[in-house]
């Protein structure tokens, strides 16, 4: 008997089984999702990724490790600017507490993918002087001691590890020239691994949903600038900015997507990389092609976009006045400084229900993905603002949509307020919906 989940959901993975193959992923994993159960499952998932031809660098956190052992040892922490600040006590905690650490997780990984055929072959693990360091420094008159910055990342050495098949393993302990130990950061390391072995993706896996603005809502997505701004007028948790900054370098620096992801969230990682919707915060660079928030100046391209799809029934009709008073409901693709795309998204809180309007790709650009990303950001959109459902009225599109996860619907499912539009419309449109539960 075959389950249509099941099915469903394994025909959604398969074409990103197939593009991740091969492909370089950095994984760093903040201290506090180093304890179980959560190691154990995000274990499991890195097991499944490195069967799946995936390759894996993963460079660990220590912070809350060095802090318990400091707290046995009456060390009382210091920081500066958010950095500990490294003395030789402390130094000592964070070799110990890497130690502790490297070991768990080679235990946790050695568990391989539970109940499945793949069950004790063993993932190998190389672990190795990949991070060379230099001190970090004094900084405000505050001797940062053994706390340091990365200096040079040996990307070779760790590419001949994932190319024999390897997944490597670094902590966030560097030597330097001089012969000191320094102490680094894990969102450092990862960020500068990221570059130097150009990674397809860089995935951070903390403890909250994902980046959170001033006002604690998570951010699906955040373009290069975006991030900028973030970081500029200071709208996020200040605890994230380093996050941030470090998304920010490695978009800015080639590694194609950055994502941000709760790691309490059992298979949040499977979900961000296997899913059309994913999960957390997704940062790219974008430098000719994003996807925004529209404003007023955009209504004339939306217009050109809109208007001969309305003149052939395709689309509702929508004013200008309309667009006018709606404006903010719109996103628009851009590349290059021009509009290729727009899409809306309409609300309907009360019903924990969005509806996705006035899709639209410029005939020039069509087939080339567009369509595509524009979905997926309104599915994003959709799930960061906790809504359920995710519908759309097509007159011509339905198998665009069912080819994407979407389901054919009933006017009775709709929202009270948009099952009156369309009982009172002539369109007969047909209903596609997307539960996100
Ligand atoms: N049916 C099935 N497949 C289609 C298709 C269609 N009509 N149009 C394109 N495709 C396929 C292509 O053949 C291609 O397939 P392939 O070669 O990969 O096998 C694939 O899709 C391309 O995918 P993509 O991601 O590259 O997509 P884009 O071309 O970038 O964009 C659009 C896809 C459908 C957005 C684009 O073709 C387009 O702009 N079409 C004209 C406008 C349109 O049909 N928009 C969809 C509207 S449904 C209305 C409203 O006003 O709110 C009506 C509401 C009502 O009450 O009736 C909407 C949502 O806006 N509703």
């Amino acid at each position: 008997m075959t389950t249509p989940n099941f099915v469903k959901d394994f025909r959604e993975a398969a074409p990103y089984i197939d593009y991740l193959r091969g492909k370089t992923l950095v994984i760093g994993i903040a201290s506090s999702m180093l304890e179980n159960p959560v190691l154990h499952s995000l274990a499991s998932d890195i097991n499944l990724l490195a069967s799946l031809g995936v390759k894996i660098v993963l460079v660990h956190g220590s912070r809350r490790q060095i802090n318990a052992l400091s707290e046995t040892a009456g060390i009382v922490p210091q920081y500066h600017g958010g950095r500990r600040i490294t003395d030789e006590a402390t130094l000592i905690r964070a070799k110990q507490a890497c130690g502790m650490i490297r070991f768990d997780i080679e235990a946790a990984l050695a568990v391989g993918i539970a109940h499945s055929p793949q069950r004790g072959k063993r993932l190998r693990i190389a672990c190795g002087n990949f991070v060379s360091a230099r001190p970090f420094g004094i900084i405000d008159g505050i001797d940062m001691g053994y706390t340091g910055r990365v200096r040079k990342i040996d990307a070779d050495a760790i590419q001949q590890r994932l190319d024999a098949g390897a997944v490597a393993l670094i902590s966030p302990l560097g030597a330097s020239l001089s012969g000191k130990t320094f102490n680094l950061s894990m969102a450092d390391i990862a960020e500068a691994a990221a570059i130097a072995l150009k990674a397809e993706k860089l995935i951070f896996v903390v403890e909250p949903e994902g980046i959170m603005d001033e006002d604690g809502l998570l951010i699906p997505n955040l373009s290069a600038n975006e991030a900028r701004g973030l970081l500029e007028n200071g709208r996020i948790q200040p605890n994230q900015r380093r996050l941030v900054q470090s998304a920010l370098t490695a978009v800015e620096n080639q590694v194609q997507r950055v994502h941000v992801l709760s790691g309490l969230e059992d298979g949040s990682l499977m979900s961000e990389l296997f899913t059309r919707e994913g999960t957390g915060t997704s940062f790219s660079q974008a430098p000719f092609m994003s996807i925004r928030q529209a404003g007023s100046s955009d209504i004339a391209d939306i217009i050109s976009l809109i208007r001969p799809l309305e003149e052939a029934g395709i689309l509702l009709k929508r004013s200008r006045e309309y667009l006018e008073n709606h404006i903010r409901e719109f996103f628009v693709l851009e590349h290059d400084r021009q509009i290729y795309g727009c899409v809306a998204l309409k609300m309907f809180e009360e019903e924990q229900a969005a509806e996705l309007a006035c899709l639209v790709v410029s005939p020039n650009a069509q087939d080339g993905g567009y369509g595509e990303l524009l979905l997926e950001h309104v599915v994003r959109e959709t799930r960061a603002r906790r809504l359920h459902k995710l519908f759309a009225l097509s007159t011509h599109t339905g198998d665009w949509f069912i080819e994407r996860g979407f389901q054919t619907a009933s006017p009775e499912e709709l929202p009270n307020e948009r099952r009156q539009e369309y009982e009172e419309s002539k369109r007969r449109s047909k209903i596609f919906m997307m539960p996100l539960e």
